[in-house]
């Protein structure tokens, strides 16, 4: 799947606004067919957006169930004769889709894209009627679960998963014209040796009978630099200019569908030439150590929830370089493409995680805190879920591989992995993610749960990444035992003679709490915590990377752990620095 664009040959028409919205807690709308006129009794809701904040209404929030979404859209009239794709970049968690009364396509998993060819469907010039039903429960069978449980006062959802289950139309959805004849899918692949670049190119297309592939590399100048035909081969780029962290230089390779010199179809796909690799405990992009700085996100601003928004986007990425970072990963999902396209232009590397988030039923609404499931068994995560979480490996990989800003897949956070039962379920996983790119470091992020020793999975992992919240869930406000248990477990990992990343270490702070004797809450406390933490690291070579948890505070569901969210960011919700950002500023910037 290409994600729209406008090109020579092809053209794009985004619908977001204001879409008709209304809730179904009893799934009447398939039955009494919602979607074969306008949606009956409907308010209205923003996309891209999270429902559950807009409405300023807590049934809305906390809804669980189906929710119908409906606008028309006019097909342009010069569209006649083309190929008529409607694309959702994402629908979390699920949705069925209608053209005026067809339904059209189906998608399981709340941040991946999804498309459905309407050609047949609609007549360029008209108006059609567009309606999708999205449904935003967890079960035990899907990525992220999670469980209804009956309580006296009706059906409550429950999961693992340390964020608000936010749901919607959370990013853009295209209506695009094609060609009949038409790419399909892009992969490259880069190398570079002493100078030149290298860029292996598969091309798919369809319907193209008869026709040819031809590709022409550009650099940023618009040169052209490179040209190959075929819908398989190699280009050869002498001179290249890498894409590396903090220079994100971006090569644009034109994909064409031609007959002789008549170009029927042409895609645009960027090209950042780098390679990377794990050698030992090293993890080197272009051959050179990378020490990753930065922190895991969220996709979460105010009242818009996880609706991607350009302003904040690009006000994170100025943050991100004002701190001094160069990384972050995209916990718990895979982030809006628009995400991954500016850290690919802006060089920021990205460590790309599907939504397998909680699958570990020792984890409470912080970190502790049994639910009272065994994680893994026929009846709670089972080879269901497993199947499902393949695809979620495949889809994310399928959409992000030729981004160069990812540099390393995470195929789960925090399961439970100190089991037989989490062997069995994540080995074919690491199979599947590699299957799917054999060119890029795999791994998952470990719970403080399994330790060293204890955890079965990260002998399937090219690095080792590793949460981690002494002085804060262990240790709190005793940060001298702190670093001692940190140390001696972190020396241990570092025999396994693998990269270790730390993918987080936090303290909740509340912005504005100060106190000249530190203590947890308190803004003196979160330096120290990262003070001490940052002694540790920097005591043992084998780690190449730190990850703050997180880059800014973010909303959760309600528990005696959380006040109004997660306050573990650096910056607030809404992007105040707090006194560790102002620190972690002075260590990354003066490093580097
Ligand atoms: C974790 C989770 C993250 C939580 C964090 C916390 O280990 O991976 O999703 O938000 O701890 O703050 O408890």
């Amino acid at each position: 799947m290409l994600r729209p664009q406008d090109t020579a040959t092809r053209e794009k028409k985004r619908l977001d606004g204001i879409w008709r919205f209304r809730l179904d807690p009893e799934s009447r709308g398939r039955r009494d067919g919602w979607f074969s006129g306008p949606l009956p009794e409907a308010g209205d809701m923003a996309v891209p957006a999270s429902f559950n904040d807009v409405s300023a209404d807590p049934a809305v929030r906390d809804y669980v169930g189906d929710a119908w979404y409906q606008r028309t859209a006019r097909v342009p009239r010069g569209w006649a004769g083309q190929r008529v794709v409607l694309h959702f970049e994402s629908a979390t968690h699920r949705a069925t889709v209608w053209v005026d009364d067809h339904e059209v396509v189906s998608h399981e998993g709340g941040y991946t894209p999804f498309e459905a060819d309407i050609t047949e469907f609609v007549t360029p010039g008209s108006e059609v009627r567009i309606t999708a039903c999205v449904n935003n429960a967890l079960t035990f069978q899907t990525i992220p679960p999670g469980t209804t449980e009956q309580t006296p006062a009706g059906p409550v959802l429950r999961y693992w998963h340390d964020f608000f289950n936010y749901a919607g139309l959370h990013r853009s959805v295209w209506l695009s014209a094609t060609p009949q004849a038409h790419l399909d899918d892009i992969t490259v692949v880069t190398e570079h040796d002493g100078g030149t670049g290298t860029v292996r190119y598969v091309i798919d297309g369809r319907d193209g009978d008869g026709l040819d592939v031809r590709v022409i590399l550009r650099d940023e100048s618009g040169a052209e630099v490179a040209r190959g035909e075929g819908a398989e081969g190699v280009l050869s780029v002498p001179d290249a200019t890498l894409w590396q962290p903090g220079r994100g230089y971006l090569y644009t390779m034109e994909a064409q569908l031609v007959r002789d010199d008549e170009v029927f179809d042409s895609y645009l796909q960027t090209v950042g030439i780098r390679t990377v690799e794990v050698r030992g405990t090293e993890f080197l992009i272009n051959g050179e150590p990378f020490h990753f700085k930065g922190f895991g996100k969220h996709e979460d601003i105010p009242v818009t929830g996880k609706g991607h928004d350009n302003a904040w986007m690009v006000h994170d990425f100025r943050l991100l370089d004002w701190v001094g970072a160069n990384s972050f990963r995209t916990s718990h999902y895979p982030y809006s493409e628009d995400v991954l396209d500016y850290a690919d232009r802006h060089g920021i590397v990205v460590i790309d995680e599907t939504a397998a988030v909680g699958l570990n039923m020792g984890l409470g609404g912080g970190i502790f805190g049994s639910q009272g499931y065994q994680t893994y068994s026929p009846e709670t995560i089972n080879d269901e879920t497993q199947r499902v979480h393949a695809q979620a490996i495949r889809e994310l990989i399928a959409r992000d591989k030729n981004h160069p800003c990812v540099v390393l897949w995470s195929i789960a956070n925090e399961p439970e992995s100190d089991t037989e039962g989490a062997e069995d379920y994540f080995r074919p996983l690491f199979d599947v993610a590699r299957a799917a790119d054999p060119t890029r470091p795999v791994g998952f992020v470990n719970v403080m749960l399994a330790p060293h020793g204890k955890c079965r999975v990260s002998q399937f992992g090219d690095v080792l990444m590793l949460n981690r919240y002494y002085g804060w869930y262990v240790n709190t406000g005793d940060l001298a035992s702190a670093e001692i248990a940190w140390r001696e477990e972190l020396e241990a990992w570092a025999t396994d003679g693998k990269p270790i990343i730390i993918t987080e270490y936090g303290a909740d702070t509340l912005s504005g709490l100060h106190s000249v004797t530190p203590q947890p809450w308190d803004e003196e406390y979160q330096v120290a915590y990262l003070e001490m933490n940052h002694r540790v690291f920097d005591s043992v070579p084998a780690v190449v990377g730190e990850q703050i948890w997180n880059f800014a505070d973010f909303k959760t569901t309600a528990g005696i752990m959380r006040v109004d969210g997660n306050k573990k960011g650096v910056f607030t919700r809404d992007r105040k620095p707090k006194s560790a950002a102002f620190y972690m500023r002075r260590r990354w910037r003066e490093e580097a």
